[in-house]
């Protein structure tokens, strides 16, 4: 039986074959330090309510698929306590917007794996048994095993939500495209800190015919997944 989310500019996946087995919902970046206060993105200044606007959206998907038992991943983006990870120039760019990444702040030090900030939120907490993905990058893929995880699992359909939806998610999108993965945004389950670039960002995978995939929602997504 072939399924589709109602999406643009096509119906996905582009070949019907939507199941739980082959699908995952991946949810990029949603810690403190880019949603929370006191977190890196706080301390940059921008808006937090434009980060923090896809937690409910995206509660209801994940309710939805794994309801579904469909697949479910997390990633976070951080750097090893030693900064080895650390590229020079990441780290010189936020210094000069006045949150430098390894540097203390109200939530332990910005962006360093295992410190508060960079912890998941509770509202969106994995399950047990549900892969995180650590990363060093803005691209889930790059110094990553998600990959193979999801060669090994037989995913090809990859639904994606988190933030921000111009940088890890969009990095992230083109990365599973370029790999073959068939690829979902769901607008409404991500946010940037500039909403004209959040606009853009989904207006860019749409070109071309969908150049990296498709643009849907979390009521599309839920309707297709329980149908
Ligand atoms: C950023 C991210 N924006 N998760 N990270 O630096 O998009």
């Amino acid at each position: 039986m072939k399924r589709h989310v109602e999406s643009d500019p096509y119906p996905w996946p582009f070949d019907g074959d939507l199941r739980a087995a082959n699908t995952v919902v991946l949810v990029i970046d949603m810690q403190t330090d880019f949603c929370g206060q006191g977190g890196y993105v706080d301390r940059m200044g921008y808006d937090l309510s434009l980060t923090r606007a896809p937690i409910g959206p995206i509660q209801g998907v994940l309710a939805a698929a794994r309801a579904g038992g469909f697949h479910v991943m997390h990633t976070r983006e951080g750097h090893r306590p030693d900064l080895s990870d650390l590229p020079e120039n990441k780290r010189w760019r936020s210094q000069r917007i006045g949150a430098g990444i390894g540097d203390a702040g109200p939530c332990g030090r910005i962006l360093v794996r295992g410190e508060a900030g960079w912890e998941l939120i509770p509202e969106l907490a994995p399950l047990p048994g549900e892969p995180v993905i650590d990363k060093p990058g803005k691209g889930s893929f790059y110094a990553t095993d998600l990959d193979m995880l999801l060669r090994r699992k037989g995913i090809r359909n990859i639904a994606l939500a988190g933030i921000t939806t111009d940088v890890c998610v969009h990095t992230t999108m083109r990365e599973a495209n370029d790999r073959g993965y068939e690829c979902l945004l769901l607008s409404d389950c991500t946010g940037a800190t500039d909403p004209g670039n959040h606009r853009a960002a989904l207006k860019m995978i749409k070109m071309q015919g969908g150049v990296f995939g498709a643009v849907g929602d979390a009521a599309g997504f839920i309707q297709a997944i329980h149908g």
